[in-house]
C-alpha cells in the first residue's frame, strides 16, 4: 500500500524491496544485467514514489512528467519500481526476458505502457528525451522530461550532440541524472596494472557538461532524500538544462557485486542469490510471495549469455 507522501524511510524500504526484484528476476530468467540496475535503485525509486508528475493507473496520462531510461540495459530496476507503484502486477517480474514477455530485457515501449520510450543502444534515449522536451515547449505543455544516462553512456558522441542542441534550445523543462558508478561493461584497461579504470577521471564528467552549457548539480545517488532533494532543485532551475551527476556504486547493496564490473551482466548461482537476499533482508515480509514457477520460455533452449547481450 503505498501512502500519499512515503517517508525516506519507506523509500529505503522500497528501494530495499526494488533490489531483491532484480536479483530475483535476473537469477529467474537466467540472464540479465545486475551492477547498473542496483547503482539506479534510489534514483527510480525518488522519481516514481516522489518526484514525477504520473498517474500509475493512467500511463498514457497526456500531461504525465517523462522519464526515459536511456542506459535502457538496467530495464529490469526500472520494471521493479514500476511494478512496486501499481503500474502493473508486481507477480510478471517473473516474466522478465522471456521471449513474449512485456518486460523485455531492454525497454520496449511498444509492449509496456508506461515506458516513454524504447531503448537499449546507448546514447539514442537522450536524443529522444531533447525532442520529447523540445515538443512540450513548442505545443506550450508544462511537463517535465526525465533522462538517465550512464556515466560509460557519455562516452557516446550522440548524447554530446544532444547536449548541444538541447543548451541551443534552453531546454530548462529537461533534466538529465547521470548514474555515475564509474564503471561500465569492460571499461578502460590500465595497461600497467590490467585493472579497470573509470569512463571519466575526477571532474572530467562535470566539466564537460558545464562546458556544453548545461547548470550542473551533483548528488549522493543513494542518500534518497538528498536525490528528491536535488531533483526538485533541478526541475526548478530556469534557462538552461540541467544535469545531475549522482554519485554511485555499480551493484549498490549486495556486497559482493559492489564495484566489481563482472557483475554488469551475470547472473547469480542459487548460492550467490541466497546471500543477497540475505543482504538485502528487510525488518519486515517481502513485498510479494516468492516468484512462481518460470513461464514456457518458448522458442528459446537456453539463456543468453553475457557475450551475445552485448
Ligand atoms: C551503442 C551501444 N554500444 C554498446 C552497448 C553494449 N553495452 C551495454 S551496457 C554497456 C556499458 C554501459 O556503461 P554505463 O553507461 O556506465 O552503464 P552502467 O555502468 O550504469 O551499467 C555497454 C557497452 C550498447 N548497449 N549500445
Amino acid at each position: 500500500m503505498i501512502k500519499a507522501e512515503p517517508d525516506v524511510g519507506d523509500l529505503e524500504a522500497t528501494a530495499r524491496a526494488v533490489r531483491r526484484e532484480i536479483v530475483l528476476s535476473v537469477a529467474h530468467a537466467g540472464g540479465g544485467h545486475v551492477g547498473g540496475p542496483m547503482s539506479a535503485v534510489e534514483i527510480l525509486t525518488a522519481l516514481y514514489f516522489r518526484v514525477l508528475r504520473i498517474r500509475p493507473a493512467e500511463p498514457g496520462w497526456p500531461d504525465r512528467d517523462r522519464f526515459i531510461l536511456s542506459k535502457g540495459h538496467s530495464a529490469i530496476g526500472w520494471y521493479a519500481v514500476l511494478a512496486l507503484r501499481g503500474y502493473f502486477p508486481a507477480a510478471e517480474l517473473s516474466t522478465f526476458d522471456a521471449i513474449d514477455s512485456r518486460l523485455q530485457g531492454h525497454p520496449d515501449m511498444t509492449l509496456l505502457p508506461g515506458l516513454d520510450m524504447s531503448t537499449g543502444s546507448l546514447g539514442l534515449g537522450l536524443a529522444a528525451g531533447v525532442g520529447v522536451a523540445l515538443g512540450a515547449k513548442l505545443g506550450r505543455q508544462d511537463f517535465r522530461t526525465f533522462v538517465m544516462v550512464g556515466d560509460g553512456e557519455c562516452n557516446e558522441g550522440v548524447v554530446w550532440e544532444s547536449a548541444h542542441v538541447a543548451e541551443r534550445y534552453e531546454l530548462d523543462n529537461l533534466v538529465v541524472v547521470v548514474d555515475s558508478n564509474q564503471l561500465q561493461q569492460f571499461g578502460w584497461r590500465d595497461p600497467g596494472t590490467g585493472r579497470r579504470l573509470p569512463p571519466y577521471r575526477g571532474s572530467q564528467l562535470r566539466d564537460r557538461w558545464a562546458a556544453f552549457g548545461w547548470r550542473v548539480l551533483e548528488v549522493d545517488g543513494h542518500d534518497i532524500a538528498s536525490v528528491i532533494g536535488v531533483l526538485d532543485q533541478a526541475s526548478a532551475m530556469q534557462g538552461a538544462p540541467v544535469v545531475v551527476i549522482a554519485e554511485t556504486v555499480k551493484g549498490k547493496g549486495v556486497s559482493f557485486m559492489e564495484n566489481d564490473y563482472s557483475w554488469h551482466s551475470r547472473v547469480p548461482t542459487p548460492d550467490e542469490l541466497r546471500a543477497a537476499l540475505d543482504e538485502l533482508a528487510d525488518p519486515v515480509p517481502p513485498a510479494r510471495d516468492p516468484l512462481p514457477p518460470a513461464p514456457e520460455l518458448v522458442g528459446r533452449v537456453a539463456p543468453v549469455t553475457a557475450d551475445e547481450r552485448g
